[in-house]
C-alpha cells in the first residue's frame, strides 16, 4: 500500500517541488488548490494526471485554509497519513496591506487542520508537517539563528505563523500527535513567485537585458539573507516526517548574502559589470561594462537599478542567518546547491522566459512584462 500525502499550497514553489518528490517515492499525493478566476496550476501542469485516469496517483481538491469544513472533508476523504501544511499568504510584505486575512490563513488556517485531524480521530495516524519560517527570528536575538533562539517576529506573516508555530507544538504535547516545524529560512528556485527579491531580480535583470524594461526598482538593497535552494529544502520536509520522534528543526545554509550581491550575481551571470554608487534613496546600479551576447539592450552608463521607497516595509528584517547544525547531525541532511549556483539557474531560466517575450515583440506582438 503507498503512503498517503496531503499538500496544502500544492500550486506554489514548494507544494510542487514537494508533490514531484512524494510522487517519485511512490505516494498517493493530494493536494488542495484554491479556486481562482483563471489557472494557478503552472507549477504543477507537467504532474498534472487527467481525473478519468483509473489509477490516479495525483489529484488536486478545491479548498482554501479559511474554510474548516472544506479541510474536514477533503481529510476525512483522503484519510492522509502525513499533511504538509506549505498553505499561507506567504508575502511579507503583503501581509502589512493584507494583515487580517494572513492572520486567518496562515495561523488560523494552520489551526483548522490539527482541529479536522483531532475531530476526525486520526491523531494517531496522520502526521503532521508545519511550514514554519525564520521570519520568527525577525528582529534577531542570536547568531546564528537556531532551534533555541528566541523568537521576535517583525510583521502580521510572522506573528501569524508564530502562532502556527506554537499551535503545532501544543497539539503535539496535547494529543500525542506526530506535528512538527520546520523552520525554513529563504529558498528559491526558478518557480519563486515574481514578486519576492531574489526572482524579482532575476527576471527584472534578464528583462532588462532584452529591452523588455528599463529599470528595477528595488527596496532595502542591505538586507541579508540566507538562500537555499527549494529543491533542498522540501527534501528535508519530508525527512522530518520520518523520524521515530517529531521535532523541530531550523534548515538554512550557513551562510549570508546581501540582496546588492545578489544583484550583481544576476548581473555577472548575463555579462554585465555593475557599480552601485550614492546611498539610501539616492543609490544607483549603473553599467560598467558588457560582455557577450545576453544583453543586446544595455550599454555602459546605463542606470539599470534605482531604490523605490514602497518595497521598504514598515518593519524590516535586517539579517537572518541559520545554524543547519541539529538537521546535518540527526537527519544527515546537507544543503547541496549554493546561492550562487542557484542564481545561475535562476537567471538561465528567466533570460530563455525574456528572450522568448523579445523575439514575439521583434514580430510586432504586444508583450508587456509586469514587475512589482
Ligand atoms: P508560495 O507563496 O509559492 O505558495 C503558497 C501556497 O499557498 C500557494 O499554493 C497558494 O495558492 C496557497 N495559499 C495561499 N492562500 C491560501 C489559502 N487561503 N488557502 C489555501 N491555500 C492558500 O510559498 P512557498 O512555496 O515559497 O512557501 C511554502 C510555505 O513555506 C508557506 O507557508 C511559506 O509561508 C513558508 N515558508 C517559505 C519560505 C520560502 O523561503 N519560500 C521560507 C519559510 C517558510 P495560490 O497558488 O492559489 O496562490
Ligand atoms: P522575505 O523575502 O521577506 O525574507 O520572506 P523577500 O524575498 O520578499 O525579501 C527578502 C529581503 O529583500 C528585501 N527587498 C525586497 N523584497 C522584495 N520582495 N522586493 C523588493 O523590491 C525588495 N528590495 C529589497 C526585503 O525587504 C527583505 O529584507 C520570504 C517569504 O518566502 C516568506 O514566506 C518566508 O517565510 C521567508 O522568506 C523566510
Amino acid at each position: 500500500m503507498s503512503k498517503v500525502a496531503l499538500i496544502t499550497g500544492v500550486t506554489g514553489q514548494d507544494g510542487s517541488y514537494l508533490a514531484e518528490l512524494l510522487l517519485s517515492k511512490g505516494y498517493e499525493v493530494h493536494g488542495i488548490k484554491r479556486r481562482m478566476s483563471s489557472f494557478n496550476t503552472q507549477r504543477i501542469d507537467h504532474i498534472y494526471e487527467d481525473p478519468h485516469n483509473e489509477n490516479m496517483h495525483f489529484k488536486l481538491h478545491y479548498g482554501d485554509l479559511t474554510d474548516t469544513s472544506n479541510l474536514i472533508r477533503i481529510i476525512q476523504d483522503t484519510q492522509p497519513d502525513e499533511i504538509y501544511n506549505l498553505g499561507a499568504q506567504s508575502h511579507v510584505a503583503v501581509s502589512f496591506e493584507s494583515p487580517e486575512y494572513t492572520g486567518d490563513t496562515d495561523a488560523l488556517g494552520t489551526l483548522r487542520l490539527l482541529e479536522a485531524v483531532r475531530i476526525l480521530g486520526l491523531e494517531k495516524k496522520t502526521r503532521f508537517y508545519q511550514a514554519s519560517t525564520s521570519e520568527l527570528y525577525g528582529l534577531v536575538q542570536e547568531t546564528p539563528q537556531k532551534e533555541t533562539t528566541p523568537f521576535y517576529p517583525r510583521s502580521p506573516y510572522a506573528v501569524a505563523k508564530l502562532y502556527a508555530y506554537w499551535i503545532t507544538v501544543n497539539y503535539r504535547e496535547s494529543y500525542g500527535m506526530y506535528a512538527c516545524n520546520g523552520i525554513l529560512f529563504n529558498h528559491e528556485s526558478p518557480r519563486r513567485g515574481e514578486t519576492f527579491v531574489t526572482r524579482k531580480i532575476t527576471r527584472g535583470m534578464a528583462n532588462i537585458a532584452q529591452g523588455l524594461e528599463k529599470c528595477l526598482y528595488m527596496g532595502n538593497l542591505d538586507a541579508l539573507r540566507d538562500w537555499g535552494h527549494a529543491k533542498d529544502y522540501v527534501r528535508m520536509q519530508w525527512m522530518m516526517l520520518q523520524q521515530e520522534h517529531p521535532r523541530d528543526f531550523v534548515i538554512a545554509t550557513g551562510k549570508q548574502y546581501s540582496v546588492r550581491q545578489f544583484i550583481e550575481w544576476a548581473a555577472e551571470d548575463l555579462g554585465i559589470k555593475l557599480r552601485f554608487e550614492g546611498s539610501g534613496l539616492r543609490e544607483e546600479g549603473i553599467v560598467e561594462s558588457i560582455s557577450g551576447d545576453s544583453t543586446p539592450a544595455l550599454k555602459p552608463g546605463d542606470i539599470i537599478v534605482r531604490i523605490d521607497p514602497r518595497y521598504f516595509r514598515p518593519a524590516e528584517v535586517e539579517t537572518l542567518l541559520g545554524d543547519p547544525s541539529k538537521a546535518r547531525d540527526l537527519l544527515g541532511w546537507v544543503p547541496q546547491i549554493s546561492a550562487r549556483e542557484m542564481c545561475t539557474e535562476m537567471v538561465s531560466y528567466d533570460l530563455v522566459e525574456a528572450q522568448r517575450h523579445a523575439l514575439l515583440k521583434r514580430h510586432g506582438f504586444d508583450v508587456r512584462v509586469s514587475t512589482e
